[in-house]
Formats: C-alpha cells, sequence, structure tokens
C-alpha cells in the first residue's frame, strides 16, 4: 500500500488534532458510531489514550472506546477521495456519516477506504470504534486460559474468594498494550485511473524493474532522479538501467527517486540500489561482510504511549549514530511508515518483525491464518525501503513442540515469495532449551534471545559466560550466520554499586563486557542487538519496576553507564568486515 503523498495530481489533508473521545465497555455500542458523543473527552490524535489524561480507567481500559471527527471537504469535481489509517490498535470499526465503511484487525498495519460517495457537502462525521483486546487470535497474543489459572494461582483465603476480578488484558508479551489511533489519519485524492501499487525491483549493477499497479491499462512512464537530475527513463515492467549507481549502504545512504506518471496520475517512489543475501556464516550487504551493531527498540514515550513521535525518532536516530550503532529490529510489531522513511534516509539497517509475540501451542491454530495476512501485508507496505534487510516472522514463540516447524515454515516461504527483493527472513527464538528448538537453524539467520546472567544464573556472570560460550559451540555446527537478537539486564538509572550488583548501571556495564567478550570469539556471529534501546513501559508487577529498565537510555533518552561502554566498543567496530 502506497504512502499517501501531496504532489501535483494528489491532494493530502491530515485529520490529526483533536477528536472526541469516548471510552465504551466490553460491549460495542452502536449509537455511539451514529450520533455525536452527549459529553466527549477531547483527545490528541495520534497517539495512544492510555496517559492522555489523569484518570486511572483510561490507563487500564479494556474493551471498545470511541473517536469521532467533524471535517468538510472543498468540492471534489470527480475525484476519488480516500480516507487512511496508517495504525489503530487493535482492531476497529469505522463509521462516516452513520454508516459502516470499514472494519480492520489489527494495530500496527494501514488500511483505507475509498468514500468517494459517502461524502456529504457540509459537515461530515467520522466515527471509530476500537477495541484493545487480546486473546489467542490476536497478534500480539493475549493470555486466555493462563487468565483462569493467573485467579486459581491466588491463595485460597476467605477475602481473595470473595474478591470479584475485573475482566482485564492479560498481554502475553513484555509491554505496555499502549491502543486507539496510535498513527495518524488522513484524506487523500486521486483522479479515477490511478496508481494502486509501486513494485521496485534495483540490484548493484544499475538495473531496476519498477512494476506500477493501477486502475487502467496505460502504461506508466517512469524517470528515475538523483536528487534533481533526470539519470534514467523508461516504462514500468521494463528494465531501466542507472550508470554507475552509488549504491546505499548502512552509514552510507543514497536514494534515488522514481516518478511514475500515468496521464492523470502521478507518484515518487524512493528506492535504492543494494543487495542483501547470506553466504554461508556470513550476512552480506553489497556483498560485504556486515556486523549488526545495534538494539531492539520499541515505539513507547510518556503521554504519546506507542503513538508516533516524530520528534522522538529523529533523536533516537541520532542516539544510534552517536554510538556508533548501524542497526535496530522493530520489536516487537511494524514500526510507522515514517521511521522507516527516516532510516532508509538515515543509513540505519533494520530488521522488519511482524507483530507476533506471544505464540504458544494454545495460539498456534488460532492465530495462523491471521498471521499469514499480517505478514504479507507488512511485506507489501514495506517492501520498496531499502533500510529493511531482513524479515522477522515473530518474537519468542514457543519453538519447541513440533507444531512449530509446521506453523513457521509456510511463513518462512510466504515471506520469502511476498518479497521482490527476496531478503533473509528469521525468527527470534528464545529456548533455554536450546538443543531442542525447531525453527532457529531453520530460518535463514539464527537470532536468539538470551539472558545467562538475568533470568538464568541472575548475578553470577562466571556461570553466564560459560553458558553463553556452551550455546555457542552447539550453534556453530549449523554453519549460518547467527546474530544475538537480545541480550540484556535492567538497570535502574542512578543506581550505582561498587560491587557491581544486579540493577546497578555497574552490573549491566559488566554483563555487556561480558558477554561481548564471547561473542567476539565466534566468527559466525554477525551480529549484537542489545535489549533494549531505552526503558520503557510494561505491565505493572512484581518483576518491573515502572517499566522495563534494559534500556541503554532512559525512557526520556538519558545514557547510563553501558551507553557509553557501547560507543567506545563500537566506534571501533567496523560495519563491514568486523570478523574477517
Ligand atoms: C525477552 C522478550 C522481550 C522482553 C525481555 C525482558 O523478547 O520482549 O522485554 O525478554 O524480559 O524475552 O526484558
Amino acid at each position: 500500500m502506497l504512502y499517501p503523498q501531496l504532489n501535483e495530481k494528489r491532494l493530502l489533508i491530515s485529520l490529526d488534532g483533536i477528536w472526541s473521545f469516548s471510552l465504551g465497555s466490553e460491549e460495542l455500542d452502536e449509537l455511539r458510531l451514529k450520533a455525536p458523543f452527549d459529553s466527549p473527552e477531547r483527545l490528541y490524535v495520534p497517539a495512544s489514550y492510555n496517559e492522555q489524561k489523569a484518570d486511572k480507567r483510561f490507563y487500564e481500559h479494556y474493551g471498545w472506546a470511541y473517536y469521532q471527527k467533524n471535517f468538510s471537504l472543498p468540492e471534489m469535481q470527480g475525484k476519488r477521495v480516500v480516507v487512511r489509517f496508517s495504525a489503530v490498535a487493535h482492531s476497529c470499526i469505522v463509521y462516516l456519516n452513520k454508516k459502516e465503511i470499514a472494519r480492520h484487525k489489527g494495530g500496527f498495519l494501514p488500511f483505507e477506504i475509498e468514500i468517494t460517495d459517502e461524502l456529504i457537502c457540509g459537515e461530515n462525521l467520522l466515527s471509530v470504534a476500537v477495541d484493545n483486546r487480546i486473546n489467542h487470535s490476536t497478534l500480539p497474543v493475549g493470555n486466555e486460559v493462563e487468565r483462569a489459572m493467573f485467579s486459581s494461582s491466588l491463595p485460597d483465603f476467605e477475602s481473595v474468594r470473595r474478591t470479584q476480578l475485573k475482566n482485564r488484558n492479560y498481554p502475553n508479551f513484555d509491554f505496555f498494550n499502549y491502543c486507539g489511533i496510535n498513527r495518524s489519519v488522513s484524506i487523500y485524492t486521486t483522479e479515477k485511473n490511478y496508481i494502486k501499487d509501486i513494485t521496485v525491483n534495483a540490484d548493484i549493477s544499475g538495473k531496476v524493474i519498477i512494476d506500477v499497479e493501477s486502475s487502467c491499462t496505460e502504461k506508466a512512464k517512469i524517470t528515475v532522479f538523483d536528487g534533481e537530475k533526470a539519470v534514467a527513463s523508461g516504462f514500468a515492467g521494463e528494465e531501466i538501467t542507472v550508470e554507475n549507481p552509488i549504491l546505499w549502504e548502512p552509514g552510507k545512504a543514497h536514494l534515488y527517486t522514481a516518478k511514475i506518471s500515468l496521464e492523470s496520475d502521478c507518484y515518487y517512489q524512493k528506492f535504492a540500489f543494494r543487495e542483501v543475501k547470506t553466504d554461508g556464516e556470513k550476512f552480506l550487504i553489497n556483498g560485504k561482510s556486515f556486523y549488526f551493531k545495534g538494539f531492539g527498540k520499541h515505539e513507547d514515550s510518556a503521554v504519546h504511549g506507542r503513538g508516533i513521535d516524530e520528534a522522538l525518532n529523529v533523536l533516537d536516530i541520532s542516539l544510534i549514530k552517536w554510538l556508533g550503532a548501524n542497526s535496530f529490529r522493530t520489536s516487537h510489531y511494524p514500526y510507522s511508515e515514517e521511521m522507516l522513511s527516516l532510516c532508509d534516509e538515515e543509513g540505519i539497517a533494520v530488521i522488519a518483525e511482524a507483530p507476533a509475540v506471544g505464540l504458544n501451542d494454545n495460539s498456534y491454530e488460532k492465530a495462523f491464518d491471521y498471521h499469514k495476512q499480517v505478514l504479507s501485508d507488512m511485506i507489501k507496505r514495506d517492501k520498496n525501503h531499502p533500510c529493511i534487510v531482513m524479515w522477522s516472522l515473530a518474537n519468542e514463540p514457543d519453538s519447541v513442540s513440533n507444531k512449530a516447524f509446521d506453523y513457521f515454515m509456510p511463513l518462512y516461504e510466504l515471506a520469502h515469495k511476498c518479497d521482490p527483493q527476496n531478503r533473509p527472513v528469521t525468527t527470534v527464538v528464545c529456548n533455554n532449551d536450546y538443543v531442542k528448538d525447531k525453527v532457529a537453524a531453520a530460518m535463514d539467520v539464527i537470532c536468539i534471545n538470551r539472558y545467562y546472567g538475568w533470568y538464568i544464573f541472575p548475578g553470577d556472570l562466571d556461570a553466564a559466560v560459560q553458558a553463553m560460550n556452551e550455546e555457542m559451540k552447539y550453534f556453530k555446527g549449523f554453519k549460518k550466520p547467527l546474530m544475538i537478537s537480545e541480550y540484556g539486564a535492567d538497570a535502574v538509572s542512578g543506581i550505582h554499586s561498587a560491587q557491581s550488583t544486579m540493577f546497578s548501571e555497574e552490573f549491566q556495564f559488566e554483563y555487556y563486557k561480558a558477554m561481548n567478550a564471547v561473542l567476539d570469539k565466534y566468527t559466525f556471529v554477525v551480529g549484537e542487538h542489545a535489549w533494549n534501546f531505552a526503558d520503557f513501559q510494561t505491565v505493572q508487577g512484581t518483576m518491573r519496576v515502572d517499566g522495563n529498565k534494559k534500556g541503554i537510555f532512559t525512557r526520556d533518552r538519558r545514557p547510563k553507564l553501558a551507553a557509553h561502554y557501547f560507543k567506545n566498543r563500537w566506534e571501533s567496530i567496523p560495519d563491514f568486515d568486523y570478523k574477517r
């Protein structure tokens, strides 16, 4: 799906701003989609609704919530008008002028609806009902059985027995279930004949084929620009050659723009010449052996929750560069299109992850069809981004059971089939009994999350080093590239310890130093992604002190001791040929 664009043929109108809002219950109230709210709250879109009010009901909400926006448009004279939602978490129903126009499942990908025939002259009422409930069939996965277990594992006291528990979400994942209209809402226009989709396939010799899907039979004309200079031209579906192309690579971004024109439409599509593949134990970008230095991240910040914050994205990329890092994973869901475009421009390599976190035997059957859909939708949305160098099918599924292999292999094949650039595909796993894992080594790159010294052998770095060594010796046998996609320790900013005890900044620093010494010994280890870039919010519980504190930065992006350690380390590790 194309990102909305303002250009000489297309008009783009933002509906971002203050919307009317109303919290609902577990029952859908259609009336609130059909008539203006009696006494609306006012909330900002795009942003999660949870932290915009000093009111616990918003923070802890379970079930439906309703949004409304009034808008009028100028005379559109025969134009096609489309409303586009960049992300609404987790599922929603959209009404326009009291009539249902769409239903959408999934909180991290865009959807759009043509509304040409639904518009009225004067004020239009756009209403959205959003459901934040998660279960075995949603991605990310919410607990169901475990919820009953949660109640039954409570101590059998009279007071406990008499307590009525409210219904609430039980996420099977470690990040706060921020919901609402998390990304922008816009209206755009096209003529009746318009470009529907664009697929760019460019190789490093300078050859590019741009396929264009449109609503008409006219062949789209293509002009390729390098900055302002036209460097090649041709037609959709035909090979076009750019002489002596400047390649895109991490740290050295170079983008070209293809202007795609129909008589009645045009679209400016950025793309790059670069190649990604694996070869034996190597991960190659443009034929050179790449080493991933970076993080697992989250879209998470105060007030906005999981809502898009482009200023924060700019700062995060700047901090990534300050550290000498070159990459991150969009753990644990597809990030905003704006962030990916920024990474294209800034030369940051991205591992793009489907929103499949928390999968286990209970969810395998129920989530499979939706997982297929969301994976192909993600690749469809993001296929042209040069920054994406690998797809991740899921984070930490239960990958020991026999079901897991049968579940993931079709998804692995689907990802390859959907991707015109055929990038490597991985599934990020974390199995304590790693020899029983059925999925990791079946992927193009083995990605493992490991917490020796934290969850296993807490505080004992000598034991952690031995265990990590053992595991690396085992995975070396597969003769494939492996990266540590997560490793880390909580450090509460400002807690210091001369003995480097757990939760101190010193422990986090010592932990990484010890783990990296192990990783450095193995040439098949092609990268290290620390968990996490910054502290982030999670569900409340005895394991978390105002969220997860494994950040190298605090939630407001202040560096901890480990940030200085990584800066020193990563500035001396080249992006290419580190372990030649
Ligand atoms: C890993 C998960 C990640 C968690 C992390 C942790 O992939 O989402 O936040 O553990 O516990 O297993 O910090």
